[in-house]
């Protein structure tokens, strides 16, 4: 049983900085996610964690109260490890500079950009949800507060991305640029251990994954696709089936498994796209290279567009290399 810990020292020659930062790093994630588990788990026993805490964030949305007890987690666990110089936040309008002591012998060069709670629909209603985090070098130098150009960073420059499943268990899946492995959390030892090693798509999807209710709304390349995924042409051994749960986490989990393409396209509602670049589709997408898939917004690479702000917006399609390829030729065909 190999524990995340021992796995992070094992593989330390992956990762081109210091392995004592890393594992700071991760001792955070870990924290804060653990204190996520222990809310979500008694979601339904207490007023405290479900429903609405009354804020509209940044995004026009209405803050959930475990969203906010997700962001202040992160937020808190990263400043005391003494190891990140500035957080992004889905939830938060402005990015918060740390300013670690004087006496940190460490770089103090590490950028984080996270969505502490991500699919907050269903917190309320038992269904998986999900926390999204990435970690950049920053640009600017390290005697200075942090700048914006230190977050705007396009994606191929994430030197550590993943994600914590709060599902049927808890699972911590993370990329340092060798292959993407998954954690399980043993709640009896708060530990969590090595479960899924080097986990890559099958070449093969047999899952589109897609909110139908905005067929009317999406292009005719969309359409087209959709259509095509669901002639069932068993000749072609073409028999597709669909799958949405509205938590980015949990459809790319499932999907990065059991082989299947997750598509959340501009629409009428949404011109940009739903997803936000830096916090969601960036580590997504590093995520999904990792696993031997493509990632796109229908036309560009997700991992080169450069980001103009912090909350951008993008169309997002991920999952094994044919299938998204076979969507971008739809839409280069149809528009
Ligand atoms: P959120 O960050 O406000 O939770 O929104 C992002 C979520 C994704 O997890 C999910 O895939 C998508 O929004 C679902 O949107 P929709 O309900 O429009 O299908
Ligand atoms: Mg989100």
């Amino acid at each position: 049983m190999y524990t995340l810990g021992e796995f992070i020292i094992e593989n330390r020659d992956y990762f081109s900085y210091s392995t004592e930062e890393l594992l700071r790093l991760f001792s955070s994630i870990k924290l804060a996610s653990k204190a996520i588990h222990k809310e979500v788990n008694k979601a339904g026993l207490t007023e405290k964690i479900i429903g609405s805490s009354g804020i509209t964030n940044i995004q026009g949305e209405n803050q959930q109260k475990l969203d906010n007890f997700a962001h202040k987690a992160f937020i808190e666990s990263f400043k005391s490890r003494n190891v990140v110089c500035g957080i992004a936040s889905e939830e938060s309008k402005d990015f918060i500079v740390i300013n670690n002591k004087k006496e940190n012998p460490l770089q103090n060069q590490y950028i984080v950009l996270i969505d502490p709670l991500d699919g907050s629909s269903n917190i309320d209603v038992n269904v998986s949800i999900g926390t999204i985090f990435s970690v950049y070098i920053r640009k600017s130098p390290i005697q200075m507060n942090v700048t914006i150009e230190d977050f705007l960073q396009r994606g191929n420059q994430q030197i550590l991305a993943g994600y914590i499943i709060y599902g049927s268990s808890t699972i911590l899946v993370y990329s340092i640029g060798n292959g993407v492995h998954g954690f399980t959390l043993d709640p009896s030892v708060g530990t969590f251990y090595l479960s899924h090693h080097n986990l890559s798509f099958p070449k093969e999807g047999k899952i589109y994954s897609i909110n139908e209710a905005n067929y009317t709304k999406f292009s005719n390349g969309i359409r087209k696709f959709i259509r095509y995924c669901q002639e069932n042409k068993n000749k072609e051994n073409r028999s597709y089936t669909a799958r949405y749960i509205g938590s980015l986490v949990g459809d790319f989990h499932r999907n990065m498994i059991q082989g299947g393409i997750y598509i959340y396209p501009k629409n009428a509602s949404y011109p940009e796209g739903k997803l936000r670049l830096i916090y969601e589709c960036n580590p997504i997408a590093f995520l999904t290279e990792q696993a031997g898939g493509k990632a796109s917004d229908g036309k560009r690479r997700i991992l080169d567009i450069e980001p103009k702000k912090l909350h951008q917006r993008t169309p997002f399609v991920c999952g094994p290399t044919e299938m998204v390829s076979k969507l971008e030729e739809f839409m280069d065909n149809c528009g």
